[in-house]
């Protein structure tokens, strides 16, 4: 017996970036077999296909995964090629799907969420180019999620994926790689090596914090392995089911370990942290915070520098609450550049389209078009590769940048598990608002326009509605508001703050003190504070 009937859940929507849960909801009889299903029936079949599956270590990957295949498995699927111990990064598991020419693949991870029975859990599926399902496949398989009636999933016993080759599953061959070695094989081809094994070799010192996730098995291969780096360079650095209790979140309030050392006396050159999935990076020098938008402008100005971008950049794009930094980069370069929604399934088309070549966002998403997932390792790479070829540290490179372009200040505030009524209501009145509030001023600030953000891909035409609210103040200052689309509790409220200075003068101020008059602003416009009742939020980046 292969077919089971079943009946559906609520709510298997999938978010910004899959679909994810509190772990105890993944663990209901029935409820990972729907979602999957729903997945394999939305892409009309998967009979004959070749997958590629692994996640990033979190409580209950295993499990998963072995559901996975006994339906792969019953589903017809020909071969799935999955990393030893049920693990891959997000941005390894896309390039396997490139590299391997495989028809897509499902990746295991709630990414930033903490992880562990009273965490989350999530499942996401990528396509053949190695990105996010876009829009219209995830509101099928949605749909489908809601009147599925069986799914079919083999009997058998579990397989063994702690070593690495092939094991016959029914009509399916799994086929166990090394979650490490393509990806790192990778990165040597579009970096210098031999550049970044020279700054090691002469002493210079990197402190890379894995946080107990996925990244841990990669960069020790890519720093420690093959670069030289000294042991103990990565640190938290074994996949733990529960991270370790780590919320593996690379921010300064999530990575303060990193950012005290970072900070403190003695540290390192350069500091690094990623995320669970390994797709998020934050990038520290000795005593300096670089900003994700910031970073992605940097990256932009001197990717050019590196081997594999040696050629230069045929675009760029940003989500739209990233900051314009690096606008101004491709301003200056001459590179077209594309404002997208939040969530990195919108670079898609534009990377196959040959459009452009690198992309980011705010929060901590830095990656470009060697695969279709942003990539933590990667952004890490690019940033000590520039430092190697330049000679500069990561104060200096930042104090040059604005010199020459100006400084877009940045923030992020989130407010986080408010009640789902109160946050509706409040972006609702915002919502009707929007019309009224062009011209007006708020604490000395004008209001230039406000709207909500629509987008429209150039390339298959497809619209995305209500992706956010912007304001605009003359002189280039902004706020964005919008919900997020990856918690699994409440509703948390990002507000995204950015002020321009073009210098010579002003461009040392501490972030917070810059975006004051915009934080007063949106407090009056929109009243946060007086109707969540909450004095401040909970995580700034
Ligand atoms: C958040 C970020 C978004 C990112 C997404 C997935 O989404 O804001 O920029 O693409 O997480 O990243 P939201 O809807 O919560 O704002 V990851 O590393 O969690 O896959
Ligand atoms: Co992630």
């Amino acid at each position: 017996m292969t077919s089971h009937s079943t009946r559906p859940f609520e709510g298997q929507k999938p978010g910004t970036s899959g679909l994810r849960k509190k772990t105890a909801v993944f663990m209901q009889p029935g409820y990972l077999e729907n979602f999957v299903q729903s997945t394999f029936d939305a892409l009309g079949g998967v009979a004959g296909k070749v997958l590629v599956l692994g996640g990033d270590g979190r409580y209950f990957g295993r499990e998963a995964a072995q559901c996975i295949l006994k339906m792969a498995a019953a589903n017809g699927v020909a071969r799935v090629i999955v990393g030893q111990g049920a693990w891959l990064s997000t941005p390894a598991a896309s390039n396997l799907i490139r590299k391997r020419g495989a028809d897509g693949g499902l990746i295991l991870s709630a990414s930033h969420n903490p992880g562990g029975p009273e965490a989350d859990f999530g499942v996401k599926y990528n396509m053949a180019n190695g990105g996010p399902a876009p829009e219209a496949v995830t509101e099928a398989i949605f749909a489908r999620t809601r009147e599925i009636e069986s799914y079919r999933k083999l009997d058998a016993p579990d397989v063994n994926l702690d070593m690495v080759g092939e094991t016959v599953l029914g009509g399916l061959v799994v086929e166990v790689v090394d979650p490490v070695a393509a990806y790192a094989d990778m990165m040597e081809e579009i970096f210098d090596f031999k550049a970044l094994r020279s700054i090691f070799h002469e002493g210079f010192t990197v402190r890379m914090d894995s946080m107990c996730a996925i990244t841990g098995p990669y960069a020790v291969e890519i720093f420690e392995n093959r670069l030289g780096a000294v042991r103990g360079t990565v640190v938290h650095e074994h996949p733990l089911p529960d991270f370790g209790g780590m919320h593996p979140d690379p921010n300064p309030t999530w990575a303060h370990e990193l950012m005290d050392e970072m900070m403190g006396p003695g540290a390192p050159d350069f500091g690094a942290a990623s995320d669970g999935d390994g797709d998020r990076n934050m990038i520290l020098g000795r005593g300096i915070y670089v900003s994700p938008s910031d970073s992605l402008a940097v990256i932009a100005a001197n990717a050019d520098l590196v081997p594999g971008y040696a050629s230069g950049l045929k675009g760029v794009a940003r989500s739209m609450p990233t900051s314009a930094a690096v606008d101004r980069v491709a301003q200056k370069l001459g590179l077209d550049s594309y404002e997208t929604p939040t969530g990195w399934k919108f670079f898609g088309n534009l990377m196959d389209a040959g459009r452009v070549s690198l992309c980011g966002e705010e929060s901590f998403g830095t990656g470009s078009d060697h695969v279709r997932e942003k990539d933590g390792l990667w952004a890490v790479l690019m940033w000590l590769n520039i430092i190697a070829v330049r000679g500069l540290g990561v104060a200096e490179i930042m104090a040059d940048h604005w010199e020459e372009y100006g400084r877009n200040y940045y923030s992020r505030h989130d407010y986080e598990v408010l009640p789902n009524d109160v946050a509706n209501a409040m972006l609702g009145d915002l919502r009707d608002q929007l019309e009224s509030l062009k011209g007006k001023e708020f604490q000395g600030l004008v209001v230039e326009s406000a709207d909500e953000f629509s987008y429209t891909d150039p390339v298959d035409g497809s619209v995305s509605a209500a992706q956010g609210f912007r304001i605009l103040f003359t002189g280039g200052s902004r706020v964005v508001l919008r919900l997020s689309g990856t918690g699994t509790e409440g509703a948390t409220l990002r507000v995204y703050l950015e002020r321009y200075a073009p210098g010579p003068e002003g461009l040392t101020e501490e972030p917070q003190a810059a975006l004051a008059p915009i934080i007063a602003a949106t407090e009056e416009i929109v009243g946060i504070r007086a109707r969540t009742g909450r004095t401040g939020p909970d995580v700034i980046t």
